[in-house]
Formats: structure tokens, sequence, C-alpha cells
């Protein structure tokens, strides 16, 4: 049976704005309090959609939240109508405001864990929501995370889906980011590659000194549990806690696998032999053979890695077995690695061609094209039992445009986040997009 990876890839929400709200996350802090522009945002993301589409591989498409989130506020003390709540919070807790306007859950590759149907005990796709626990503005997104997923992977009898772990820190889960997959083939058994930051409860792992460690070793042993993985199709390996306080807040932002390939910085990992060894041997055993390509420092550091975003690139397999490099422009404007990756195509090696997308609107927040992206593994006959109403097409592509257009702002700045009107634009945008996408009720002003 022929299988596939889908990149299922975030709508930007009609909140988009730079809230400065990542502690850790380089771009976040950076850019903070800048005025956004979430139509471009949203249409840069729905370029990079079509432009995979018209290239032939399977894209899908992931439905932004309700913001702001106007329960979250009420939950923490602020009453009255829903334009008192946030005039209230404006008032009072501007950056408890601003938190609940995020559009992060466009990055979508912190949405959830996914393990394809051929590495689970149980046979079936399973998707555990991350907890987002690190970041208060990401920690509210998992509740609405589920019911999205679970209108898009409907069917029991394929897809099993899981609460987010225990909101507390030491089960700080930020899904996929720091979850990579080996196989030969897709639809194939492969090996699971969870890396973590820090351990909660076991002292002998090192921990980063300045910015936080967000993904937790028993976080990612609870998700592996969760799914039915066995031990020999596991490899834990722990970030290299220099490089989370140089601003890799997710093994993301410094490595990205697919099919037999790892591609990763020389400074990514610890124990760095050790865990290729693993990965070569578990691999191994179902057939595969792990190849590697290290980035050295002497050619792209840390600081190139974080501010160009090579590795948050999107690996993709192409028919011939060779592969392409998804890049955000911000490679092209660093001259190392840009430089690089001349080498690297014309090396005879793999990684053939490397394309360029603008995604600035998402960069500016610390979100490249991996970040926008949740990879989900199908077989055929898993792909068909997919909600279709969320797989792109020509026609979904033209809705959707139509739909930004229609409904987004083209600029945003702190201020405008207080003003009701936002609210009820949001609402009526959203309102419109579940009936595009064929989600059903899935916000919580739909639901209450
Ligand atoms: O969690 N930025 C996100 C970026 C997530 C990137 N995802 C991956 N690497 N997979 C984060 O730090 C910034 C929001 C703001 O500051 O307005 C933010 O949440």
């Amino acid at each position: 049976m022929k299988s596939y990876e889908v990149n299922f890839d975030g709508l930007v929400g009609p909140t988009h704005n730079y809230g400065g709200l990542s502690y850790g996350n380089v771009a976040s802090q950076s850019n903070s309090q800048q005025s956004s522009n979430p139509k471009e945002a949203a249409l840069q993301g729905l370029a990079k959609m079509k432009a995979l589409m018209d290239m032939g591989f399977q894209q899908g498409v992931l439905a932004p939240q309700e913001r702001p989130d106007v329960a979250a506020l009420r939950r923490l003390g602020f009453s009255g109508t829903d334009a008192q709540v946030i005039e209230r919070a404006a008032k009072e807790a501007m950056p408890l405001l601003v938190a609940s306007c995020s559009a992060s859950s466009m990055w979508v590759a912190n949405a959830a864990t996914v393990s394809p149907s051929a590495d689970t005990a149980d046979g079936r796709v399973h998707f555990t929501a991350a907890n987002l626990n690190c970041k208060y503005h990401r920690s509210i997104e998992h509740p609405t995370t589920s019911r999205v997923l679970g209108a898009m992977f409907a069917n029991q009898q394929h897809f099993a889906h899981h609460a987010a772990l225990p909101a507390v820190a030491q089960f700080g889960d930020e899904g996929a980011a720091n979850h990579t997959r080996f196989c030969r083939e897709y639809g194939e058994a492969g090996v699971e590659f969870f890396v973590f930051g820090r351990s909660a409860f076991d002292t002998r792992y090192p921990a980063p000194q300045k910015y936080p460690a967000r993904q937790t070793l028993e976080a990612s042993q609870a998700v592996a549990r969760l799914h039915g993985l066995r031990d020999e199709g596991v490899v834990y390996a722990q970030q290299n806690p220099n490089v989370i306080d140089q601003g890799v807040f997710h093994n993301d932002v410094i490595a990205v696998g697919n099919g037999e390939v790892l591609f990763y910085h020389e400074d990514a990992f610890l124990e760095t032999e050790q865990m290729l060894a693993e990965l070569q041997g578990k691999l191994a055993k179902v057939g595969g053979k792990f190849q590697s390509i290290c980035v050295p420092r002497s050619s792209v550091t840390v600081d190139d890695a974080v501010r160009s975003y090579l590795f948050n690139s999107q690996l993709l397999s192409r028919p011939d077995g060779s592969m392409l490099l998804i890049v955000p422009q911000e490679c092209q404007a660093n001259e190392r690695v840009w430089a690089y990756l001349q080498s690297l195509t014309s090396s005879g090696g793999l990684i053939r061609e490397v394309k360029v997308f603008d995604l600035k609107q998402s960069m500016q927040n610390g979100g490249g094209p991996a970040c926008l992206r949740l990879r989900v593994a199908l077989n055929e006959t898993e792909l068909a039992a997919v909600n279709p109403g969320v797989i792109m097409t020509a026609p979904l592509y033209g809705s959707l445009t139509a739909w930004v257009e229609k409904h987004y702002r083209d600029r945003l700045s702190e201020n405008d986040l207080a003003d009701p009107q936002l609210l009820l634009e949001c609402r009526t945008a959203l309102d419109e997009l579940t009936q595009i996408l064929k989600l059903g009720a899935v916000y919580p002003f739909q639901i209450n």
C-alpha cells in the first residue's frame, strides 16, 4: 500500500501580533511591540502550502484558534460581557490580554506529537496534544487543538487521540518540534527520535543556565508509552544545554530529519556519537540505512543557525529518492548559510535542491517553515479517512485566500488588541472557516 508524509500547515490566525511573549526565543524577544500584518502572514503561509501542493506533495491545513481567548481571561478573574472582559484586561493587565490574543497556534509543529500506525501497538495513528506548559500564551492552546485534531482525524478505527500531559513543568511537552521519525518508507515501521532539554526527576542530566528547557525527558517517555511504541523503535537524546542558552528553544531550530536522514548542527546534541550509533542500529533492525549530515560550526555557527533558521527547514523526499530543502528567505540573506547550502546541493549528496520562501511575518516571532507544519505519515486507507475538508486543493486554496482577504486586517499593534470589534471580526471569520474546512463546531464561542 502507498504511504505519504502529509504536511498539515497552521493557518495564521487574524490576531497575529508581536507580543514579545517567548523568553528564550530570540526573534520573539527582539520584535516585541512591532506592528504586525496578519493578512500578509496568512497569505505567506498559504503560498507555501500551495507551492508544496503544486510540487506534488500531500498538503493539509490546520485551523487557527479563537483569540482573544475570552474564556481564558475569565478564568483569570475578568468578568462582565465579552467586551467588558477585554476592556478590563486592557486596563488592569495588558500582558494578560496580549497573551490571550496570541496567534501562536499557527506553529503547529507544537500542536501534538504524532506516531504513524506502523510504529504503534494497536496499529492506529496516535496523536498527543502538546501541553506547551512553558509559556502561558501557548498553554491555553491544547483544548482547542484537541478538538480541531479530533475533527480532522475523526475515524476511531484509524486514529487515536490522547489529551495533553499533566500541565506542570515536569511534563513540559512541545510536541513534534522535538520529535523526528526515521524510516525507509513512511508506511513501514520506523525509529522515533525524541529530543529533550532537561530531566525533571533525574539530576544527572545537565540543564541550561539562562533560558528554559521546554521539553522534559519524562514528557517524551510518557508520549512514547501512550502511543504504544516499542523500546526498539525509540531513541531519546538530550539537546545541548549551551545551544538552548543561545536561543535554540526547540530541537527543530538546530536539526531536521526525514526518511533515513538526519541533518543537524555539530553542537545540537549531547553524546552525539552514542546517539548516532543507536539511531543507526535501531533503524538497521527495521531495514533502514541511517545517514547523518553534520553541519560543522566552522561553516555555520549556532548564532547563524538561530538567525537564519537553516534547520527549521522542511526536508522532503522526492519520487526519485533525492531530497529537497524548504528554507526561509533569511537563509539566503546569511552569507555563510547560503554558501553552505550551495556547497551542500552541489556535492552530489541526497539533498539536491533548496527552495526559498518568504515567511517573514512568522519568522519575526521565531516560526520558520518547519514550525508551521505538523507531519502526519499516513497510508492510503488512513489518508482516505481524513476529513477531506482539510486537504489542500486548488479550490480550497482559492477559498482560503478569499477568506483571508475578506476578514484580516493588514496592521495590528498592541492598542488594537483592546478593540472589542477585533473579537467580533475573529469570531465571524472563524465561524465561516469551520464551514469552509467542514470542521463542525470546534471553538468555545460555537460550543458554549
Ligand atoms: O513557542 N513564538 C513561538 C514560536 C514557535 C516555533 N515553533 C517551533 N520551533 N517548532 C514560541 O516561542 C512568540 C509569540 C509572541 O511573542 O508574540 C511565540 O509564541
